[in-house]
């Protein structure tokens, strides 16, 4: 496997892990061969790749694969430092951005799928988390163009592949974000504008209809 030359991507494509790193990969302008896994009957590659948590996205440079998207994303920013970075260079500033991403890594995915997977009194709890969630985004985000000040940076494509969600959280707890959270919504309007983002997140109404297949299969109707 070592001996293996360029760039792999082993993903699968609603993932919002995954679309981290296809944004930071396009960012970059890298050109990478992109691999769809069917994750209920992973590749031998993905098993030996990132052994520890069988999960995609696993990033594989010359061989040496990288899991986890955070980390990948750094990588990424690490390896293609040619381009602008993701990340600021002043350490203050790149904590709190490190610390935004992993509130980002922490709360949003998690409260996601419980609002698609669960009723009543526990969906509605989840529905105000969320709501919460996305406010203390819009706090950070403030006035500023993107999260990181002028420039598209690390927690823009920590945080944008969520926003493909955002159909699927608003259909099944009831609210539109762009009303209880409308400056994010024009930030992720904006983020769309760029090729990376657009080319790279799924059609909201096929989340919606992944989300649906899903639970069907966790026998949820
Ligand atoms: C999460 C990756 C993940 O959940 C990261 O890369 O940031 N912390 C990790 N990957 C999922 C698909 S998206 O929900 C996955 O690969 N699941 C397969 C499994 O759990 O068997």
């Amino acid at each position: 496997m070592a001996s293996e030359k360029g760039v792999k991507l082993l993903n699968f494509w609603v993932s919002p892990f995954g679309q981290r790193a296809q944004i930071a990969l396009a960012e970059k302008g890298v050109k990478y061969e992109y691999t769809e896994e069917n994750l209920m009957d992973k590749s031998e590659l993905l098993l030996k790749s990132n052994p520890i948590h069988k999960k995609i996205p696993v990033l594989i440079d010359d061989g040496k694969p990288v899991c986890e998207s955070l980390i990948i994303v750094e990588y990424i920013d690490e390896k293609w430092a040619g381009k602008a970075s993701f990340l600021p260079s002043d350490p203050y500033a790149r904590a709190q951005a490190r610390f935004w991403a992993d509130f980002i890594d922490k709360k949003v995915f998690d409260c996601g799928s419980r609002i698609w997977k669960l009723k009543g009194e526990a969906l509605e709890e989840a529905k105000k988390e969320m709501i919460g969630i996305l406010k203390l985004l819009e706090g950070e985000l403030g006035d500023k163009e993107y999260f990181g000040g002028e420039a598209f940076g690390f927690v823009d494509i920590v945080m944008v592949p969520f926003t493909a969600w955002f159909y699927t959280y608003e259909t099944f707890a009831g609210f539109q974000i762009e009303e209880t959270n409308p400056k994010l919504v024009a930030w992720a309007k904006r983020c769309m504008e760029r090729e990376s983002v657009a080319k790279t997140l799924p059609d909201p109404k096929k989340v919606y209809e992944f989300v649906g297949f899903m639970r069907k299969r966790f026998g949820i109707e």
